[in-house]
């Protein structure tokens, strides 16, 4: 089994990332050839400033080393090391209706807020399936927000076998028990990088985790059903699905049942069992960040395997779309 996945270096990375996505990189490692990525072509669409764009490369990558990710066990590196998935987007791209790309719920969502819409927030599902189809994965750990893009990737392998000759396995995803996290100061929206106050980052102390916590929306708001748990609620639940031991869950959910479920309560477990799982995960992050130059060395020895799969799956690209070798010069 090849795994892929990758994740946009928008900004620090945050519970819903993990929860949603890492927590299963981290588990697959275990299961199969895993390859993450480090999105920074992708987040090319909204990050203009060069020295930023860098430095979120480089605090990515100590994230995810922190959270659990062994180079020993995985390949992590950085889209741009390998920049074959260019190629192949673009080709994808000449596969890939207008209409198609134009019902993707994501771009919808994050054009709405935009006064000059760029051709590759439009074209970012198509980069997607490049990067995936272009490591021949067949299975990709994402969060719920993802799927539609996925699809899109399945769509394209399938498009291009046909069009060209059998060339990429189709990848179906892999989700977590969270699959979608919400924020807490905002239940009825993703937890998000990109919008301001609504995650918990890995990398921030215990009180901020707190406070976030402690400030978590749970009323349901005006003219919700009576009879259903609140986002808000759920979204605790959710997380403390995750985090707390199994008689937790059970006590909070006997409490809710019988109507007699004290938020305070419920938020002072769920704050103490949140700060004691990503304490470890914020001291590995600084023992990290005290060694850059072995970052960068893990990922330059991740791109310089890659490539070698990378070029490999472009010659066969080339070849079946009728482009030719690329002549020695
Ligand atoms: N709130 C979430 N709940 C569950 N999973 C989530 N993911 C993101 N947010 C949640 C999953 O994390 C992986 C990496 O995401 P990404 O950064 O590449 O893209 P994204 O989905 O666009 O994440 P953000 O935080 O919302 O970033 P911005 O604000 O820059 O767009 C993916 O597998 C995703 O499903």
């Amino acid at each position: 089994m090849r795994i892929y996945s990758a994740i946009q270096p928008t900004g620090s990375i945050h519970l819903g990332n993990y929860v949603g996505a890492i927590m299963n990189w981290v588990k697959m490692q275990e299961e199969g050839e895993c390859i993450y990525g480090i999105a920074n072509y992708h987040a090319l669409t909204a990050i203009k400033e060069p020295k930023k764009l860098e430095e979120r490369v480089f605090e990515a990558a100590l994230d995810l080393l922190a959270c659990g990710l062994d180079p020993e066990k995985c390949s992590l590196f950085v889209q741009s090391h390998v920049p074959e998935v260019t190629e192949l987007t673009w080709i994808l791209s000449c596969c890939a209706p207008m209409g198609e790309l134009n019902r993707m719920t994501q771009y919808k969502d994050k054009s709405a807020h935009m006064e000059i819409v760029n051709a590759g927030l439009f074209t970012y599902p198509v980069l997607m399936a490049a990067d995936i189809l272009l490591f021949k994965a067949d299975t990709v750990p994402v969060g719920e927000d993802q799927l539609q893009h996925l699809e899109v990737a399945r769509v394209f392998a399938r498009r291009f076998n046909l069009m060209f000759g059998e060339v990429f396995p189709e990848p179906k995803p892999r989700l977590t028990k969270a699959t979608r996290l919400m924020a807490l100061n905002d239940p009825t929206k993703k937890m998000s990088k990109s919008v301001e106050g609504s995650a918990i980052m890995l990398s921030d102390p215990d009180s901020v985790i707190l406070k976030h916590v402690k400030r978590a929306v749970t009323d349901a708001g005006p003219g919700a059903a009576q009879d259903q748990m609140s986002p808000g609620v759920a979204n605790m639940f959710t997380l403390l699905k995750v985090f707390s031991a199994p008689e937790t869950v059970k006590y909070f959910e006997e409490q809710y049942a019988s109507g007699s479920l004290r938020y305070k309560e419920l938020k002072d477990a769920l704050g103490r069992d949140l700060v004691a799982a990503l304490a470890p995960i914020r001291e590995r992050r600084s023992e990290l960040a005290a060694k850059p130059e072995r970052i960068r060395e893990i990922l330059h020895e991740s791109a310089r395997r890659l490539r070698v799969i990378a070029r490999q799956t472009i010659a066969e690209v080339r070849e079946a779309a009728g482009l030719g070798v690329t002549p020695e010069f």
